[in-house]
């Protein structure tokens, strides 16, 4: 342990955590429900049937840690010395409901339930909505309110929905939604659809430790290969998980995918006005939650630009005060430091 950890700004900065997740009971239950009827995907099945019914210590304590928005998510952050947390609804969210109404109900109560607590601890929490984009004009409708009601700063969408991508033409209304409020929108992972998970679930794969990152990226990819930033060039996405891999593949993918286009090989690859290292640098924000590793953060920080590079714990997924003290300790100018913890966050969420 190198140095006791407190809120406050002690060390020239604020910590501020940008993918923090909690869960409702109606979530939870709702997740209970489908994987016991059997109408769950593989993906939903694997993750909340584990976190939602195992007695290992680890869903036990994650399940209830994400259930709270009170004394002891804030004793947790003061603990670990961070001074604002940025609240998302875990994933899957509502994106794997059939039922439109159950969906829409779903995201919204919870909408509902973060803005209170967004409202009693203003200091602490920032709040973004959550949305139910198999609903997409519902869903364009609710960023709005979250923008303009509730004091939500962003927008999270848990990665596919039902196997669907956010570059199809029928989820443009929450694009143009995101646009009319300015705000960001953080593509979390869940886990892979039916179409993808197959071999990584055979070989235990398919969550955190490799499946989301892949298909997180996978998706970003997508869209920006479809051209989303050439038709909303003022959009930012953010991701996780130190860009889920991106920066480190995009030499290839820009050498690769250039390639491709100029080969007309597929209709669907397009000629587009950047190089995708542009967009990256352009229209993408990078947090560190779950890579509390310094090769990792300056390399990122040298890819993408220190500007577009933010700190993020993943509570209570991730929940180490030693991966704290890591960005603490980064060697990097402290200027470069406080745009990682603090300054970056307050820019690209508006705070
Ligand atoms: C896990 C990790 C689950 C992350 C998450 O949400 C999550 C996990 C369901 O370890 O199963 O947000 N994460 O972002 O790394
Ligand atoms: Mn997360």
């Amino acid at each position: 342990m190198s140095h006791e950890l407190k809120t406050g700004g002690d060390r020239g900065y604020l910590r501020i955590a940008t993918e923090e997740a909690f869960a409702t009971r109606e979530q939870i239950d709702c997740y209970l429900r489908m994987v016991k009827e059997g109408s769950a995907d593989k993906g939903v099945t694997s993750l909340w049937g584990f976190y939602a019914r195992s007695p290992s210590e680890r869903a036990t304590t994650i399940l209830e840690r994400l259930l709270d928005l009170g004394e002891q998510r804030l004793r947790h952050m003061d603990e670990t010395g961070i001074d604002r947390a940025v609240l998302a609804l875990t994933a899957p969210g509502a994106q794997p409901l059939t039922d439109l109404e159950e969906a829409r109900g779903l995201a919204r109560r919870a909408n509902d339930y973060l803005a209170g607590h967004v409202a009693a601890h203003q200091d602490r929490y920032i709040g973004m909505t959550t949305v139910a984009p198999q609903d997409p004009v519902w869903s364009a409708g609710e960023i709005l309110r979250g923008a303009r009601e509730l004091n939500f700063k962003g927008v999270q969408i848990n990665s596919h929905t039902q196997g669907e991508y956010l570059d199809h033409p029928k989820f443009d209304p929450i694009f143009r939604a995101l646009t009319e409020t300015g705000q960001p929108l953080y593509i979390h992972p869940s886990s892979p659809p039916d179409a993808m998970i197959g071999p990584m679930l055979e070989a235990g794969l398919d969550g955190a430790v490799f499946g989301f990152g892949v298909e997180v990226g996978l998706h970003l990819l997508r869209l920006i290969t479809s051209g989303i930033f050439d038709r909303y060039p003022d959009l930012q996405i953010m991701v996780g998980h130190m860009g889920e891999a991106l920066p480190f593949w995009i030499y290839r993918i820009d050498y690769m995918h250039q390639a491709t286009v100029r080969s007309q090989r597929y209709a669907c690859l397009r000629p587009l006005k950047k190089t995708i290292l542009e967009y990256l640098r352009s229209n993408v924000l990078i947090t560190t939650s779950g890579m509390a590793w310094e090769p990792a953060i300056r390399f990122t920080q040298q890819v993408v630009g220190e500007d577009r590079v933010m700190y993020a714990m993943d509570y209570p997924y991730q929940f180490h005060a030693d991966e704290v003290r890591t960005h603490d300790n980064l060697d990097i100018p402290l200027a470069t430091k406080k745009k990682l913890m603090q300054s970056n966050a307050e820019r690209w969420f508006r705070l």
